[in-house]
C-alpha cells in the first residue's frame, strides 16, 4: 500500500484568468446545485420572474426575480436599484445565506475578501433568451466585485472589452461555474449569446444565472 501524502490536501480550486481582474472557478458552485436551485424556487415563489421592460420600451427576453436589501429593475422610466418588488410592493426576498457565503468564498478565492453582497438578480434563460451587449455601472461601489453563477444549461457569454465597439470573446459558461469580475473588468462589456435548446438533469430546458453585486 502506497502513503501519498498529496491525499490529505484539499483540491484547490482551479482559477481560469479570464482578463486582468476577472477569472473563472470551473465547477465552484457545483457541490450545492440542489440547494442553490431549491433556494431560486422558494425566490421565485416571494417574488415571480417577470420580463421587464427596458427604457426603450422593449420587453427584455430574460425573465429576472431578485433577492437581498435591493434588486435591479427596469421600466420606461429607466434603471435603478429598488428595495421593493414593483410588482408587489413588498421588499425582496432575503438573500438566502447559501448565496451570501457562495458569493463571499468565490470572491475571496478569486482574491476579494470580505465581498459583501446587498443585492442578487436572478436571471432566468430558455431556448433562444439573450442578453445583448451592456454594462453593470447602476451600482455605486465599483470597487466591489460581481460574483456570477451559472446553473443549467451552458450558455455562451460574449466578453466585450472596455469600449463597445471590440468584438466579443466568445467563452462557454457551463452549470456550477463562477466568475468573478472585478477591478479593470468591472466596467467591461458583456452579454449572453441566444441559448441553445437542451435538457439539464436539474433545470431541463433552463439557464439561470445569479449575480451577486454590492450596490451601496
Ligand atoms: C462582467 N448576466 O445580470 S453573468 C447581468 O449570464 C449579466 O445572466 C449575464 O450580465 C448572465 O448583468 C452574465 C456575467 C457577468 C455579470 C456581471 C458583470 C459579467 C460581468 C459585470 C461586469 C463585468
Ligand atoms: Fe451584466
Amino acid at each position: 500500500m502506497t502513503f501519498d501524502l498529496f491525499d490529505a490536501l484539499p483540491a484547490a480550486p482551479a482559477i481560469e484568468p479570464l482578463a486582468p481582474g476577472a477569472m473563472v472557478l470551473r465547477g465552484f458552485a457545483r457541490d450545492i446545485d440542489t440547494d442553490l436551485l431549491a433556494a431560486v424556487r422558494e425566490v421565485s415563489r416571494a417574488a415571480p420572474f417577470r420580463h421587464l421592460i427596458t427604457p426603450g420600451g422593449l420587453r427584455m427576453s430574460v425573465a429576472m426575480t431578485n433577492c437581498g436589501q435591493a434588486g435591479w429593475v427596469s421600466d420606461r422610466s429607466g434603471y435603478r436599484y429598488d428595495p421593493a418588488d414593483p410588482d408587489s410592493g413588498a421588499p425582496w426576498p432575503p438573500m438566502p445565506t447559501l448565496f451570501r457565503s457562495l458569493a463571499e468564498r468565490a470572491a475571496a478565492t478569486a482574491g476579494y475578501p470580505g465581498f459583501a453582497p446587498d443585492a442578487c438578480l436572478i436571471n432566468r434563460y430558455q431556448p433562444g433568451t439573450r442578453l445583448s451587449l451592456h454594462q453593470d455601472r447602476d451600482e455605486l461601489d465599483l470597487r466591489a466585485p460581481i460574483v456570477s453563477v451559472s446553473l443549467g444549461l451552458p450558455a455562451t457569454f460574449l466578453w466585450g472589452g472596455l469600449r463597445r465597439a471590440d468584438k466579443p470573446a466568445r467563452v462557454r459558461l457551463a452549470h456550477g461555474d463562477v466568475v468573478v469580475w472585478g477591478g479593470p473588468s468591472r466596467l467591461a462589456f458583456h452579454g449572453i449569446a441566444p441559448l441553445a435548446d437542451g435538457d439539464h438533469a436539474l433545470t431541463g430546458n433552463e439557464r439561470i444565472n445569479l449575480t451577486f453585486r454590492k450596490t451601496r
